[in-house]
């Protein structure tokens, strides 16, 4: 085990995992000229399957041959109407060769043709209305409180009761793609063993991640089940069948091999989005091969993209709601802060008292204000002065003169300790540009950070077999401890605003006051 590199990690992102070319056995495949509706490509396990129970002699060659002379569905029409976004429910009649009673069909559009894949119908021990009925459930608990934490949880318990799968968790995604297990509910014969834990991101890929945007769910019924290759390999134009939408497809070798690191035989997986964008998954595993039917994966895809929904329209606008009145209190209050202090001569009282009003609502460690010869900081409970060389060490944070902007997170690693302020690990600093005479910070101490890896991150088994390197995830998952000294916590766009909100604030009070120092002047 070592490091993986960015070449590697590349490596990863590049294997065409929707044009693979085979499916799961557990189902089967056909795919047909959108114009004849004849077929044009099989799973090579479909005459074991049309042909149980009798003789194979007496059937039609099937490439070539018409649909009907296998399957008749209610309504031939809806071939001609399907999408190239969504896969969708046929219905399938009794009297074709292929049974509703024994399969369920999923059809869409793959670019220009129509992809029809069949999953076992029988066997289901679900009722569907249980799920949609809990997802009513989550609405309300939604409406009703704001507390994400407890959303997922509950979700992740509904869905393992539903499923049954061993294992159902809540994964989402950090800004870095990196992403953390926030939910997590195991059936009896398990432990919770994944809360809480970090999981990089080249264990899900960008095209995986890309495809997952496209594509509602997945699901992997056996690991060790050997795929079936569709046949012929290619399709009349020449190009292999577009698998994007597929819910038979057969998956990565890779990440088989990641499920056996984790012992885990079959897993599923619901894409949630915020708009278009992944925002985290639903991540079911199952110690057993575990075949879902067709219609519990119908009401799967539709919870998934229900709790999507969810997400975008409750779940995100509620955060901004709540920042945004934050923001504007604290606009308010800023401004009056200085408006009170407006009679005051510019002196180190009224600097104080506006840094103590300011810290008050913002909770910032540090906050200071270079004003001409004026220059204080709010330093916990301590007011100060501050120096000539803290001053200087300070405006020379600015790399060009034109900038008005600093931030950073690890002050110490990146530019050196400012003087006088040793305690101080992150800065966000604003200037005005003319006249260059006033300077507004923020400063945060610093965090000691622990992230708890679900194995070693960016660690990758590198195998010889048969002469060939052969890139395998990694093969540990337990509970992997970082340690991060000398960062602050990230800056996030609220920060920048408050920032911007007490400089705005400043600057019209200081321009005022002065224009007012002249006229008493006069
Ligand atoms: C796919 N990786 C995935 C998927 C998940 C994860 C959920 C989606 C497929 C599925 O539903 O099973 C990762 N699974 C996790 C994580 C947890 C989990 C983080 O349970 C945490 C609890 N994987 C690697 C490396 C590579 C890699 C090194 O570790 C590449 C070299 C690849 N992962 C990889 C690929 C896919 C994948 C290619 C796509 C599989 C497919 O859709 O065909």
């Amino acid at each position: 085990t070592r490091k993986i590199t960015s070449d590697e990690a590349a490596q990863c992102a590049s294997e065409a995992i929707q044009i693979i070319g085979s499916i799961q056995p557990h189902g089967f495949q056909l795919v047909l000229d959108a114009d004849t509706l004849q077929i044009v490509q099989h799973s090579s396990n479909i005459l074991d399957i049309l042909t149980a129970g009798s003789s194979a002699s007496g059937y039609p060659e099937l490439i070539g041959s018409h649909i009907s002379q296998w399957v008749e569905f209610a309504n031939i029409e809806s071939l001609a109407a399907l999408s190239s976004k969504k896969s969708v429910v046929l219905e399938i009649k009794e009297s074709g060769r292929v049974k509703s009673s024994d399969w369920g069909c999923f059809a869409h559009r793959a670019d220009g043709w129509i992809s029809l894949e069949f999953s076992p119908s029988t066997g289901s021990e679900y009722d569907s209305r249980v799920l949609l009925s809990q997802i009513d459930n989550m609405v309300a608990l939604l409406k009703a409180s704001h507390d994400e934490t407890a959303l997922f949880q509950t979700l992740v318990g509904q869905l393992q009761e539903y499923t049954q799968y061993d294992r159902v968790m809540m994964y989402r995604f950090l800004p870095d793609w990196s992403g953390e297990v926030v939910a997590e509910a195991v059936s009896e014969r398990e432990d919770i063993k994944y809360k809480g834990l970090r999981f990089p991101a080249e264990d899900i890929p960008k095209q995986a991640r890309e495809l997952y945007a496209l594509s509602p769910i997945r699901l992997f019924a056996d690991i060790d089940a050997k795929p079936c290759p569709l046949e012929p390999a290619l399709l009349p134009n020449g190009q292999p069948l577009n698998q994007s939408l597929s819910i038979l497809r057969s998956m990565s070798p890779v990440h088989r091999h990641y499920l056996k690191n984790m012992q885990v035989s079959a897993s599923l997986s619901l894409s949630i989005k915020k708009g278009d964008t992944l925002w985290g998954m639903v991540v079911c595993h199952h110690n057993d091969p575990k075949v879902p039917t067709n219609d519990v994966v119908s009401q799967l895809r539709i919870s998934g993209e229900l709790f999507s929904e969810i997400i975008t329209s409750y779940l995100i606008p509620a955060e901004k709601i709540k920042r945004l009145t934050y923001l504007m209190n604290a606009q308010s209050y800023i401004e009056a802060s200085f408006n009170q202090a407006k009679m005051a001569n510019i002196s180190a009282a009224l600097f104080e008292s506006v840094l103590l009003k300011i810290q008050t609502i913002t909770q910032y460690h540090f906050i200071g204000i270079i004003y001409r010869e004026q220059s204080y900081i709010l330093e916990g409970s301590s007011f100060l002065r501050l120096g000539d060389h803290t001053i200087e060490a300070l405006k020379n944070l600015f790399s060009t003169p034109d900038a008005i902007y600093f931030q950073s997170e690890k002050l110490h690693q990146e530019k050196g300790e400012i003087p006088g302020l040793n305690g101080m690990v992150g800065i966000a600093m604003i200037r005005a540009k003319v006249p260059n005479d006033f300077y507004v910070f923020i400063g945060k101490e610093e965090v000691a950070k622990s992230i708890q890896w679900g194995g070693a991150p960016q660690t990758v088994n590198i195998v010889i077999e048969n002469n060939e390197r052969h890139l395998e995830p990694r093969s540990s998952f337990a509970l992997w401890r970082q340690n991060i000294s000398g960062e602050s916590s990230p800056w996030q766009e609220q920060d920048r605003n408050l920032l911007e909100i007490i400089f705005n604030a400043g600057k019209d009070f200081f321009s005022t006051k002065h224009s007012q120092m002249r006229i008493n002047q006069l």
